[in-house]
């Protein structure tokens, strides 16, 4: 039952967000899973995670022996903004619960998600995996980022087994949650350049386009995930992003949208908006000594890959 030996059954939750489809995706379509395995992949639906009763059920309902825990309270920049006391109580709950549950059952192995947006917001760069906990986070996503960072903290009183974490940096791909207000950047501009075409209005970018975002395509991501449960058995996080080389501006986000889509009208910049956080460029240096042969989807053709995508399933989309 340990796992070590046995077959492994994978508890994914938040399965039907943007990471964990790619995650299915790859499972399911890639030949990710391996003879004997089996992969249970959880929506909100299957047990509210914010509530220990509901979470210890369906963990000893699965009985795994590895979890890779998604599930969140996730949104883009304004959303946190706006929620900054759920972000960091509702996502306590949740990383508490799973955390314990997956300790009842004796699970083998738990992989969490960070995020590059909860390291300090006054940094040396590039950031890397050893400066999590030197300083605080950038206000916008205070609460997230903090309860973001107690899951490295559990992780490292825990002993016996190595629950772990990876740190993604900004993560775009199908079934992402597209909605205008609350979603992250690259859905909103997708979803408004959308809406501006049919209507032959312009796309209006929030922000003044300066900022600098790194961007992970959500089956790369589901790619390492699979890598990271199988072959990366440290306590301490690594980071999965594209190279530092790869970041880009909003400005040029956007128009990387306009071009993926074919938008053919005019593109304006609504300086009322917030920047948020100039930058977070992150090392990936250590996935690369780790996983040198990792090749990234070229970003232009995994944006067209997304666009399509949500215009070919725009009826049933998150937005
Ligand atoms: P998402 O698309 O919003 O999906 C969130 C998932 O969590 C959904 O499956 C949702 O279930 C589930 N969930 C939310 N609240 C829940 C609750 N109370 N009980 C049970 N399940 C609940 O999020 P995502 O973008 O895939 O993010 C997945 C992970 O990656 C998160 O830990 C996030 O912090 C991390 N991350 C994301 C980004 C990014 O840019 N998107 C960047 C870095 C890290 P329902 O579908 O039933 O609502
Ligand atoms: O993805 P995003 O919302 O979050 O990006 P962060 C915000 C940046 O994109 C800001 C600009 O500079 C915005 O001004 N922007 C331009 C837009 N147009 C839009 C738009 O239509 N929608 C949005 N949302 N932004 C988040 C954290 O930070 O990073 C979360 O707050 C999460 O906690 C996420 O971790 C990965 O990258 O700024």
């Amino acid at each position: 039952k340990n796992g070590t030996n046995g077959p492994m059954r994978v508890l994914v939750t938040g399965g039907t967000g943007l990471v964990g489809r790619a995650i299915e995706h790859v499972v399911k379509e890639e030949g990710g899973a391996r003879e004997g395995e089996e992969w249970i992949f959880l929506s909100s639906k299957d047990a509210n995670l914010m509530d220990m009763g509901e979470t210890r059920a369906v963990f000893q309902k699965h009985q795994p022996t590895h979890i890779i825990h998604l599930a969140a309270m996730v949104g883009g920049l304004f959303k946190n903004m706006r929620a900054n006391l759920d972000f960091w109580r509702n996502n306590i709950y949740i990383n508490d619960n799973v955390l314990q549950a997956a300790h009842e059952v004796d699970a083998v192995r738990v992989v969490s998600c960070l995020s590059t947006c909860i390291f300090p917001d006054k940094t040396t760069y590039p950031i890397d995996e050893t400066m999590i906990h030197n300083g605080p986070p950038h206000e916008s996503n205070y609460g997230y980022a903090y309860a973001k960072r107690m899951i490295d903290v559990h992780n490292r009183c825990k002993h016996g087994r190595c629950y772990t974490a990876v740190i993604p940096t900004n993560v775009f791909g199908p079934h992402d949650n597209f909605n205008i207000e609350d979603g992250h950047v690259l859905p909103g501009l997708i979803h408004k350049a959308y809406i501006a075409q049919k209507e032959g209005s312009p796309l209006v970018v929030w922000g003044t386009g300066t900022p600098r975002r790194q961007f992970i395509y959500s089956l790369d991501l589901a790619r390492l995930f699979l890598w990271v449960l199988r072959e990366y058995h440290e306590v301490d996080p690594i980071i999965l992003s594209v190279g530092e080389e790869d970041e880009v501006s909003i400005k040029e986000a956007a128009e990387a949208v306009v071009e993926a889509l074919g938008f053919k009208g005019q593109v304006t910049y609504d300086t009322t908006k917030a920047d948020g956080q100039f930058k977070k460029t992150a090392s990936n240096a250590k996935l690369l000594r780790y996983h040198p042969n990792f090749t990234f989807t070229p970003f232009k053709q995994a944006l067209k890959q997304t666009c399509d995508w949500f215009v070919a399933n725009y009826d049933n989309a998150r937005k």
